[in-house]
C-alpha cells in the first residue's frame, strides 16, 4: 500500500461540482482508499491569465494500484468529466484536471509521468490545500510542505468558506 497525493482542479462547467464529483470517483477506485480530502480553494489562474479562476483541492489516496495504472484511472475520470484534451491549450481552461503529485517517496521519469510532480513545490493552489492535510509532509528535494508556504500565496489562493477538509 502506498500513499498517493492527487491535485484536483477545474475552471469550467460548475467547478465546485466537478471537484466534488471527482472526489467521489476517487473514493470508488479499486484497490484504493480515499483517506483525506482538503477544503475547496479558489485560485487565480496560473500560467495563462486569460481564463476564469480555478477551484482546487488535494486528496490523499492509499492505493495498491501501481503509478501508471493509477494515472490511467485519473485520465479516465478526467474524460468522464468532459475533459477534451484535443481542444485544449497548455495551462488553459479545463473541466477537470487530476494531477498525480506524489506516490509514496518514489521518483519516476516517464514521458507522460514525472514523480514527484515537477512544479508541485512552487504552486500556491497545491501547497495550501496540502498544508491543510499534511504540513509536515516531505516533498523530496524541497523540504516539507510547511516550509514551502509563502506570504504571497494568500492573494493567489484562498479557502472557500463553505467547504471543509474531511477525513474518511
Ligand atoms: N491548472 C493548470 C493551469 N493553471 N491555475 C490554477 N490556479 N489552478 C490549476 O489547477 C491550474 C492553473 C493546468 O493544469
Ligand atoms: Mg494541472
Ligand atoms: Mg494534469
Amino acid at each position: 500500500m502506498k500513499r498517493a497525493w492527487i491535485g484536483l482542479g477545474s475552471n469550467l462547467g460548475a467547478p465546485e461540482r466537478q471537484v466534488d464529483h471527482a472526489l467521489r470517483a476517487l473514493s470508488l477506485l479499486a484497490r484504493s482508499r480515499l483517506v483525506a480530502a482538503s477544503s475547496l480553494y479558489r485560485s487565480l489562474p496560473w500560467g495563462d491569465p486569460d481564463q476564469d479562476d480555478y477551484v482546487n483541492a488535494v486528496a490523499a489516496l492509499d492505493t495498491r494500484l501501481p503509478p501508471r495504472v493509477l494515472m490511467e484511472q485519473l485520465l479516465r475520470i478526467e474524460a468522464e468529466h468532459g475533459r477534451d484534451r484535443s481542444a485544449q491549450r497548455p495551462n488553459g481552461p479545463r473541466t477537470l484536471d487530476l494531477d498525480l503529485l506524489l506516490y509514496g517517496e518514489e521518483h519516476y521519469r516517464l514521458p507522460d509521468l514525472t514523480l514527484p510532480h515537477p512544479r508541485l513545490h512552487e504552486r500556491a493552489f497545491v501547497l495550501l490545500p496540502l498544508a491543510e492535510l499534511a504540513p509536515e509532509l516531505p516533498i523530496p528535494g524541497h523540504g516539507n510542505v510547511k516550509s514551502l508556504l509563502k506570504p504571497e500565496f494568500a492573494s493567489l489562493c484562498w479557502r472557500l468558506p463553505e467547504s471543509g477538509a474531511s477525513l474518511r
